[in-house]
């Protein structure tokens, strides 16, 4: 049992290092009234019990912390409301459902619909709608015959993708390799926070990044390195401070624990 729980914390601190936007932080969890009030109008700490509280969809004015709630609120007729459906959205390509709700990236050509409607990169079969199109294992690109789901980014040699020129990844001009991007490439705090996209499921492709004050520089999100101020804050609303009486605190993921039971569970059947 103990060697399984090892196994299990090993594995989960392997996975938990791209930031899974599938499993955002919930008020109540969100223990530090810091955290808490940094949450992007999402929640409000009540100094009375000493706890984080949802605020109501309905009471969030601004369009930009109504879509960083995309699972509960949707942005609709100017109004910030509680989600309902994704056909509720219009909208007539990936692009433009996904920066409406990222939890609605599929379109019929007039309405938004949920990742389970989500094509396959083999079942689609022209260049145009291959390029960028993100299934729900991950991004697609055109090989010049098929519709692939790239795993690396030395994989998109020069015949496959000629450019290189993706969010993923990078040209090295000394090297003519196609590189993943890291967040040390970021020379200033805002490209930094905006964190680094991996090859990988949607949504689970995000690599965080701080900015490290003393270095002046951008590093990659560790929840074993980041801090009070930062564990939430760099992570996209995925992991949050914890804190008990006389202990320096941890930064964890809102759904480790949750995780680690999984894994325990599966090893145990
Ligand atoms: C797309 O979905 C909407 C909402 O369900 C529906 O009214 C519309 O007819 C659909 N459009 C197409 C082209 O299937
Ligand atoms: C897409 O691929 C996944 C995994 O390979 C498979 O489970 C799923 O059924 C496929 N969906 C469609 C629509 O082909
Ligand atoms: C991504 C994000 O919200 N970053 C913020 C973290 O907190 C610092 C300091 O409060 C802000 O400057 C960042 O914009």
């Amino acid at each position: 049992m103990i060697q399984n729980l090892a196994i299990a914390l090993c594995i989960t601190m392997a996975i938990s290092i791209t930031l899974n936007l599938n499993e955002m932080c919930h008020c109540s969890q969100l223990i530090e009234e810091n955290d808490c009030t940094k949450s992007a109008l999402q929640c409000s700490w009540d100094f009375g019990s000493q706890k984080c509280q949802e605020n109501p969809c309905s009471d969030i004015t601004y369009s930009t912390s109504c879509l960083q709630q995309s699972w509960r609120c949707f942005w609709v007729n100017g109004l910030c409301q509680d989600f309902t459906d994704c056909q509720n959205l219009k909208g007539s390509s990936q692009s433009s459902c996904i920066n409406q709700n990222i939890y609605c990236p599929a379109s019929n050509g007039t309405n938004c619909q949920s990742i389970d409607n989500l094509q396959n990169c083999t079942s689609i079969t022209t260049r145009d709608n291959c390029n960028n199109y993100y299934s729900a294992e991950g991004l697609c690109i055109w090989n010049g015959q098929n519709c692939i789901l790239p795993t690396s980014c030395s994989q998109l040699s020069n015949s496959i993708y000629p450019t290189c020129d993706l969010n993923e990844c990078t040209y090295n001009k000394d090297t003519y390799q196609c590189l993943p991007r890291t967040c040390q490439e970021y020379q200033d705090e805002i490209k930094c926070s905006q964190g680094v996209l991996v090859f990988g499921p949607y949504l689970n492709n995000v690599i965080g990044c701080f900015w490290n004050y003393q270095s002046q520089s951008c590093q990659e999100y560790d929840p074993f390195s980041m801090n009070d101020q930062n564990c939430y804050n760099s992570s996209f609303g995925t992991y949050h401070w914890k804190k008990e009486k006389h202990q320096e605190g941890e930064c964890i993921s809102c759904y480790q624990q949750l995780l680690i039971l999984s894994i325990i569970i599966t090893m145990l059947i």
